[in-house]
């Protein structure tokens, strides 16, 4: 059997355990459980190592500690997890279409799915449907009070279709999502942490003409990309600066004066060769202060209708500092004076503090004076994360490792001094990108848990075919002398990144207020044709205009049938009256590509054409009852009179 799968520490099992009385014990019991590997650190089979160590063993009945925030890459979505177990709680339809809730499908849904479209983005996708099919979500992180979570939101990046969008934590739902005019493809996204989220900062990655209308289209000179400031309350662009080179992560710092991205490409080409060629790239660090002053004055380009800055080289907005080419992750601190810059390309992580870009700005120092570290820790370090003793956790995609090591020591042997910052490397499997630590990029970091997100699993688990799960590794950060792998994670594609919430800072409701926002329109559409969502039955017909209202209550839909005639448009409302936690109903109508949920006191409303007749069963698609199979009606398509 393993204890874990570190092949650098060096550290032994009998020196992790401390006394050989406790190997033994150990040894015995795991023998009786025979099992290896994971079985052999729960709690139950390692009593030596739980009272020193957290355990990951959250026992049928128990609660995770913490919410995990997955991000799902190209599939669109977030997923809750429950941390430590790892165990998949829920998902959230963002920027996805989902058969299982509607999103996609409902008028709820589809108005968040559109309202926040360019109109050109709306005219393109007129014969498409109305929406984007697709999105590309990397960074998911929650709103900021004083560099703490506080529970409101969870913001998110679309780079497949370039917009941001936002998760209400009380319900866990999407209620709004922006496109972002001007940039093109948001990839690095994160709050502002002081005083509060206030500014949501996301980076568009790619350059492009502005606007990109077939103007301009050969010549990469005149393509830009651009760095925008959300305003996460209204969900609307406060304003936007133009750099050099391509924006690829962003952070901010806790003082609520600064944020800054990483950059690469600074050759602004537009192949691999020419975006590698020069030696250093740069991290853009732009000036909040300042550019909320020039907002004031007016030193702006209102372009695309927002106003936009040029924070080009020579800008008072922005100040480049270089670091070898193309860097990657880009991770502040909870000492609130650290940011790590993730070399990818080169080997090291270049540490800047933060109290010196005053003076940057002030003219006083060089860019290159803000980097007070710089240690190299091994091959393709992409991102960084941190406990609360001092330590930083940077990935290394082409080690497969994740190496620990000090940032007090990194400063002193930058200094000169004969110090060695790396304290481990552990091998993860296989291909890190991102890593996240418990409540680790906030002031409350408590340094239990590490998740490494590997983009390769390759033979950690049973073989799916040709495409493989991502492996989210979860590892025992709590002690300094050895991290420790505890548990390996098959996740669908791909979460790129992910934050881990101390449970206690949320509390969602397990019933919909009936004064929602996310279906006031439908509501307010109720109340104007007088209905009371509690009465059986409505059916409301103004031209070839079809209003139908039902209610759900297990194991029933308040109307058996309804009669429709080809051609109508119809408007199906629907309430869940069961004020019952967990009792979600759904509808779906057979054959005409609707299906939607109605979790208990919610409003779901779907409008439709009726344009083919005949007899379509609508059934409740949720297991909600013994009766459930027969919670059904009909809805009846009466056929055009043909000539
Ligand atoms: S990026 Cu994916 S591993 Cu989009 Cu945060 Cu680095
Ligand atoms: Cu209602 Cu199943």
């Amino acid at each position: 059997m393993t204890i874990s799968n570190n092949k650098n520490s060096g550290v032994s099992r009998r020196a992790l355990l401390g006394t050989t009385a406790k190997t033994a014990t150990l040894a015995g019991l795991a023998g009786a459980a025979g099992i290896g590997g994971l079985g052999a650190l729960t709690a139950g089979s390692r009593p030596a190592l739980a009272q020193e160590r957290p355990s990951i063993e959250v026992k049928p009945g128990q609660l995770d500690e913490y919410y995990g925030f997955w991000s799902s890459g190209q599939s669109g979505e977030v997923r809750i997890f429950g941390v430590p177990s790892m165990r998949e709680l829920m998902r959230i339809p963002v920027f996805n279409i989902d058969s299982a809730t509607g999103w996609g499908t409902t008028n709820e849904s589809r108005k968040i799915l559109t309202e926040g479209l360019l109109p050109e983005t709306r005219q393109f996708l007129a014969d498409k449907g109305g929406i984007w099919k697709n999105g590309d979500a990397h960074h998911p992180h929650m709103s900021f009070t004083e560099g703490r979570y506080d529970g409101r939101y969870i913001f998110i990046n679309d780079k497949a279709n370039t917009r941001v969008a936002r998760i209400r934590c009380d319900v866990m739902k999407t209620d709004k999502i922006i496109e972002i005019p001007n940039a093109s493809d948001i990839h690095g996204l994160r709050p502002q942490k002081f005083p509060r989220t206030g500014y949501i900062f996301a980076n568009g990655e790619h350059r492009v003409p502005i606007p990109n209308d077939g103007r301009d289209l050969n010549d990469p000179t005149k393509y830009h990309a651009i760095f925008t400031a959300v305003d996460g309350d209204a969900m609307k662009v406060a304003w936007q600066v133009m750099v050099d080179g391509n924006l690829d992560n962003v952070d901010a710092d806790y003082q609520g004066k600064y944020a800054f991205s990483t950059c690469y490409n600074s050759e602004e080409a537009v192949d691999i060769a020419g975006m590698t060629a020069n030696e250093q790239d740069w991290v853009v660090v732009f000036n909040i202060k300042r550019i909320e002053e020039g907002l004031k004055k007016g030193d702006f380009k209102e372009m695309g209708g927002v106003p936009v800055f040029d924070g080009r080289h020579g800008s008072p907005y922005t100040a480049y500092i270089p670091i070898s080419t193309s860097p990657h992750g880009i991770n502040t601190a909870p000492d609130q004076i650290h940011v790590c810059i993730n070399g990818k390309l080169s080997p090291t992580v270049s540490v800047m503090d933060v109290r010196k870009l005053d003076d940057l700005f002030d003219g006083k120092i060089q860019p290159r004076d803000v980097i007070v570290a710089e240690p190299e820790l091994g091959l393709g370090p992409l991102h960084t994360a941190f406990d609360n003793r001092g330590n930083a956790y940077t990935t290394l995609f082409l080690d497969s490792q994740i190496a620990r090591w000090n940032i007090d020591k990194a400063r002193r042997a930058f200094a000169g001094e004969k110090v060695d910052p790396i304290m481990q490397k552990l091998d993860v499997h296989y291909q890190p990108g991102h890593n996240h630590s418990s409540m680790g990029e906030t002031l409350d970091t408590d340094g239990k848990w590490l998740v490494s997100l590997n983009k390769f699993s390759k033979d950690r688990f049973l073989n799916v075919g040709p495409l493989k799960p991502e492996n989210d590794q979860l590892i025992d950060i709590s002690d300094d002398k050895e991290m420790r792998l505890v548990h390996d994670g098959p996740t669908f594609a791909e979460p790129h990144d992910c934050i881990i919430v101390k449970a206690d800072l949320l509390n969602p409701k397990s019933v919909w207020d009936r004064d929602d926002p996310m279906f006031a329109d439908t509501v307010a559409m109720m109340k104007a044709d007088g209905v009371d969502p509690e009465a059986a039955e409505h059916v409301f017909r103004d031209g070839n205009k079809v209003r139908v209202y039902m209610h759900s209550t297990a194991p029933q839909f308040s109307l058996s049938e309804f009669t429709v005639q080809e051609g109508d448009e119809v408007t199906l409302v629907v309430t869940n009256i069961d004020e019952v936690d967990d009792l979600t109903h759904g509808l779906t109508i057979a054959n005409y590509g609707i299906a939607f949920e109605i979790a208990p006191m919610q409003t779901a409303s779907v409008t439709f054409k009726a344009d083919r007749p005949g007899v379509h069963w609508y059934y409740c698609m949720w297991f909600c009852h013994a009766l459930h199979m027969e919670m059904r009606g009909r809805m009846l398509v009466e056929p055009k009179k043909r000539a």
